[in-house]
């Protein structure tokens, strides 16, 4: 049911044509997908940071526009690695493939089009969903380097490149992607952001300041349960949450000297945190230890990572 020439699009509006349908959000970690989907949004509900694995498990961002509901699927993208973790997020990657209407294929545009972006490309095509090939980054002054179109992408739906820091190419991927969206009613109320609960979000953005304010590897060793979210107070919402860490002398390192670790966190989640939700934030973290969260399946389930 797409439709690619901008006349008959018009038209379709005019007649009432809603259209509405998954947009799974593909390519390799630091590609710039969650980035990506947040400035869509204009709000910031999935987790960036410089690390690759930031983004552990699916998350569907809704843009409710005029003529279209797009659903954007954020995933954590293809990760090598047999640890349950690796298994949870690249299964979560293979299902967006599986359950999308479209896809973006997402390539930083410094690094180029590389063999496993055409296997995608090829696997999703093969499924009869359109795929847009999106260059990334291309505000970096590295990318003007960058050959694009990249040979190897002509199967593509559409090829384009935009900078999900600057806005450039934004409005062209919109027209594209609402081009070849199915017909279909809105499937969520037009105020709803996304498909996870708020205490969801809350852990991202926990998690997210962890990436940020801890250094090297253990970021990667870090999850976060949310144990309360209060939000009864209409302009104080209080959330209690653990930050869960794998060894006594990361749970030293998590908390630093005099406690200015966990607190700083704590500041950089809370300042995200009041900004999504437009009232004041009262957040109770804590580090505790829990040595097999990242080994256990039912664990990754409750973490939402399943
Ligand atoms: N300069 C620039 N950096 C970007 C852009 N998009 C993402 N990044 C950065 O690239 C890194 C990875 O982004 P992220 O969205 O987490 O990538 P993901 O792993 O594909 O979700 C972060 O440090 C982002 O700030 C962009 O358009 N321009
Ligand atoms: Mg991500």
């Amino acid at each position: 049911m797409s439709e690619e020439s901008p006349g008959r699009e018009g038209e379709d509006r005019e007649h009432g044509v809603h259209k509405s349908g998954v947009v799974a959000l593909l390519g390799r970690p630091n590609a710039g997908k969650s980035t990506l989907l947040n400035r869509l949004l204009g709000e910031k509900i999935a987790a960036v940071t410089p690390k690759p694995q930031t983004t552990r498990s699916q998350l569907l961002g809704i843009l409710t526009r005029p003529g279209a509901q797009i659903l954007l699927l954020d995933t954590p993208g293809l990760h090598e690695g047999n640890k349950p973790l690796d298994l949870a997020m690249r299964e979560s990657a293979q299902r967006a493939v599986s359950d999308c209407d479209m896809a973006l294929l997402l390539v930083d545009v410094t690094h180029g089009f590389e063999p496993l972006h055409a296997e995608w490309l090829a696997r999703i095509l093969a499924r009869h969903a359109p795929v847009l090939v999106v260059g990334t980054q291309i505000d970096r002054p590295e990318a003007a380097r960058a050959a694009w179109p990249p040979p190897g992408a002509e199967a593509a739906t559409a090829v384009l490149r935009i900078s999900a820091r600057t806005g450039e190419g934004l409005d062209a991927l919109l027209a594209a992607i609402e081009s070849q969206l199915p017909e279909g009613p809105p499937h969520f109320p037009a105020d709803q952001l996304t498909d996870r609960p708020m205490r969801f979000v809350a852990a991202e953005m926990v998690r997210e300041a962890a990436f940020l304010e801890l250094s090297q590897e253990l970021p990667y060793r870090i999850a976060v349960e949310v144990v309360e979210y209060d939000e009864k107070n209409p302009t104080l919402t209080r959330i209690r949450a653990n930050l869960l860490v794998e060894r006594d002398s990361q749970k030293k390192i998590a908390i630093g000297a005099g406690g200015e670790r966990i607190r700083a966190i704590g500041i950089r989640a809370r300042r995200d945190l009041e900004r999504l939700l437009g009232n004041q934030v009262h957040l109770d973290l804590r580090v505790k230890l829990d040595p097999t969260w990242a080994k256990r399946p039912n664990r990754l389930k409750s973490l939402g990572y399943r």
